[in-house]
């Protein structure tokens, strides 16, 4: 990050006059002006194309269990928002990024394993090992339904190899103990949706 300070402290300046950094310049064009697309092209080394991806959560598994993700790529990761409904009250569920954007098995079976781009054991995101597509266990409140925001730092909206899109959420019937390899013994699979850009 030192490095990067002086040049970005110079970028940030020239943009005013510039409407592109160095860095960036192959993306900068249909962006120019837009101050809102300054805090994704710090962390563009890794990205680019869209910045916001959604998801739909289809019941799976013969449950009534559905919701919509979605995800904004931040400078720190992606700001993952999830609204779940139709879960048995007070209960707690695995919650991960799958590799394919398949669900049409009846069982989410489709979704394959976790999206482990970089080919990491299974853990909790705040584990220093742990799949990009590990996110932590939901909870839901008395009526069912869930409602959370999570920061996930290995994850991108876009084009690189750690994006999103084109990949599936899953919920799972019981708690991931962030321990099991590879799946977290979270059980069966009761919601999934596909990622595309939104
Ligand atoms: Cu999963």
């Amino acid at each position: 990050m030192k490095q990067l300070l002086t040049p970005l402290a110079a970028c940030i300046a020239a943009t005013v006059a510039l409407a592109g950094c160095a860095g960036s310049s192959k993306s900068s064009s249909a962006s120019s002006g837009a101050a809102a697309a300054a805090p994704a092209a710090a962390s563009a080394s890794t990205t680019s194309g869209p910045t916001r991806a959604s998801a739909t959560l289809q019941p799976k598994s013969g449950t009534n269990t559905a919701g919509t993700v979605t995800f904004q790529q931040q400078p720190g990761g992606v700001l993952m928002s999830a609204a779940i409904t139709g879960l048995p009250p007070n209960t707690v569920h695995g919650f991960h990024v799958h590799e394919k954007g398949d669900c049409s098995a009846p069982d989410a079976m489709s979704a394959g394993g976790h999206f482990n781009p970089t080919g990491k054991p299974h853990g909790q995101m705040t584990m220093p090992d742990h799949h990009a597509g590990d996110m932590n266990n939901v909870t839901a409140d008395a009526s069912g339904n869930v409602r959370v925001s999570m920061l996930l730092p290995d994850l991108t909206v876009g084009t690189g190899a750690n994006s999103v899109i084109g990949r599936a959420v899953v919920v799972h019937k019981d708690p991931d103990d962030y321990k099991t390899q590879p799946t977290g013994n979270a059980g069966g699979r009761i919601a999934c949706g596909v990622v595309a850009a939104s």
